[in-house]
């Protein structure tokens, strides 16, 4: 499940904007808007935050990802860092992943902000958030479809008629391409012998020592 949270309302006059611009890109999707720095504006997040649930924050670098960690934690033991004043952008203050132990119980991962999002194993992720694409691809004339200018393609029908717009398509089309290349690219990882194991072990035992300390 992915949450879009945007940060620094307090910033903004109206974040209304913004939320109409997140939510053109992904339809459907489950949206806030929080002033990170304040507690009780962040209790819009209690819902994914119970016992049991676990969650990753993911984003650029200086978006507020640790900002959002300290609030949650009632502290301010991760280090954050102003964003530069010349470009607007992060100094990545943050630079290994670190798990915390929220105090409503859920577990939470801040990470270190993102220089390129790779993706894995998201296929049906990417058929939940383009749905209506995805359903139009059975209509193709032909199986192995590229969508691209195949004869009988129902999704550039679907553009031509008006019914889908071209960048959202392009958009679709460009995490397809980019999801069927990394898993095959982890395919022959896992072949070459390396696993995942070793990543999801260190996780856990980060977890474990976490609940003991
Ligand atoms: N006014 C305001 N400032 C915020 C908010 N969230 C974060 N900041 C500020 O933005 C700057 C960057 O925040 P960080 O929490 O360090 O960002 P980050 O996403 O963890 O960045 P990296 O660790 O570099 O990936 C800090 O100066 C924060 O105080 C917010 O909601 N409102
Ligand atoms: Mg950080
Ligand atoms: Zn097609």
């Amino acid at each position: 499940m992915v949450v879009i949270v945007l940060t620094k309302t307090d910033l903004v006059e109206d974040p209304q904007e913004f939320l109409r611009a997140a939510s053109a890109l992904a339809p459907g999707v489950l949206l806030e808007a929080v002033n990170a720095l304040d507690g009780e504006n962040l209790r819009c997040l209690d819902g994914w935050l119970g016992s049991g649930q676990t969650i990753a924050l993911l984003g650029s670098s200086g978006v507020g990802k640790s900002t959002i960690a300290n609030t949650l934690l009632g502290n301010n033991r991760i280090e954050t860092g102003e964003i530069r004043s010349d470009d607007d952008k992060g100094r990545h203050t943050t630079t290994a992943r670190s798990f915390f132990r929220l105090p409503g119980g859920a577990w939470l991962l801040d990470t270190p902000g993102m220089r390129e999002l790779q993706l894995t194993d998201v296929q049906s992720g990417i058929d939940d958030v383009f749905a209506e694409i995805s359903e139009l691809t059975e209509n193709c004339r032909f199986a192995n479809c590229a969508h691209e200018s195949e004869p009988g393609c129902a999704v550039q029908q679907a553009v031509d008629r008006g019914d889908i717009e071209a960048a959202r398509v392009n958009r679709w089309r460009k995490l397809a391409r980019e999801e069927a290349i990394n898993r095959e690219s982890i395919a022959e990882r896992r072949a070459r012998g390396k696993s995942l194991g070793k990543l999801y072990k260190a996780v856990l035992s980060e977890k474990k020592a976490t609940r003991d300390s």
